[in-house]
């Protein structure tokens, strides 16, 4: 049996897990200088693969490691990734949502039970010390709570007054809602279609965000959506300016981590 079988049951149940210390400091300090010297004077830059200082991140033997366990053999790598140097609220959008294609529950491919959805998104964090911050989840939304999400969504379409109060925001965000506080070298692994949010936070607040999985329907309409569906999606595509797209193909390759591009 996998070391990580219980991991993996939790992943499926709940929709997310969180590795606690899962980088230590050697790799922490190795992290937040790839950020430092990548970022320049950017809060966020996207996609990782533009970045080539980042691959080693992508590949990351534990990392990857782990997402075997939980995914199978055959995982491939997902192209909508970030690393983020946010330095206040005000670059946060802390907004409930899903990142897979199909947001509202029930409704489209993702949600089609033939094939269980398994595109995973990795947030690893590292902010500073004393600084509260994480991930917001309602647990189990990717599998049922379709009424909380319904209700979210309407409230704030159409009662955006009540979605803004303080109140409203409490009961979602704390009775509802769970927020993961995390540490320095934390990796939260989430399911995409689980819903969450970035927790606001005071001072600066770094993290990196990866997404992974195999070569099923799920990636591939993942894949669709955030290269070519997206009004923005010139922002997840990689920039043969920035970089040599097919040396980044041909290191996806040797990783096993490949899956081919969408065609239009
Ligand atoms: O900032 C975070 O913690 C979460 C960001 C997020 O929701 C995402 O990258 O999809
Ligand atoms: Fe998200």
């Amino acid at each position: 049996m996998d070391a990580n079988q219980g991991l993996k049951k939790k992943l499926y149940k709940e929709g997310f897990i969180v590795l606690k210390k899962f980088f230590n400091e050697e790799e922490i300090k190795n992290l937040i200088e790839l950020q430092n010297i990548n970022h320049l004077n950017k809060n966020i830059i996207r996609p990782l693969g533009n970045y080539p200082e980042y691959w080693n991140l992508i590949s990351n033997n534990k990392l990857l490691k782990i997402l075997r366990d939980l995914l199978g053999d055959q995982i491939v790598f997902l192209h909508n990734s970030h690393s983020v140097i946010q330095k206040s609220d005000i670059e946060i959008d802390s907004n409930w949502h899903r990142d897979n294609v199909s947001r509202v529950y029930g409704n489209g491919p993702d949600w089609d039970k033939k094939t269980d959805y398994n595109v995973l998104r990795v947030a690893i964090y590292f902010p500073e010390k004393n600084n509260k911050t994480g991930l917001g989840v309602i647990p189990r939304t990717h599998i049922g709570k379709g009424y909380i999400c319904n209700f979210l969504r309407r409230t704030r379409t159409e009662f955006k007054r009540i979605y803004h109060s303080k109140y409203f925001k409490f009961i979602i965000n704390n009775i509802l809602g769970k927020n993961i506080y995390v540490e320095q070298g934390d990796c939260v692994i989430f399911l995409a279609n689980l819903y969450h949010r970035s927790l606001p936070t005071k001072g600066i607040r770094r993290a990196i965000f990866l997404s992974y999985g195999v070569n099923n329907t799920h990636a591939k309409n993942f894949l669709v959506y955030y290269l070519i569906q997206r009004d923005d999606s010139n922002e997840f595509k990689l920039n043969k300016e920035k970089v040599d797209t097919e040396n980044f193909k041909k290191f996806l390759k040797n990783q096993d981590l490949y899956i081919n591009f969408p065609q239009i």
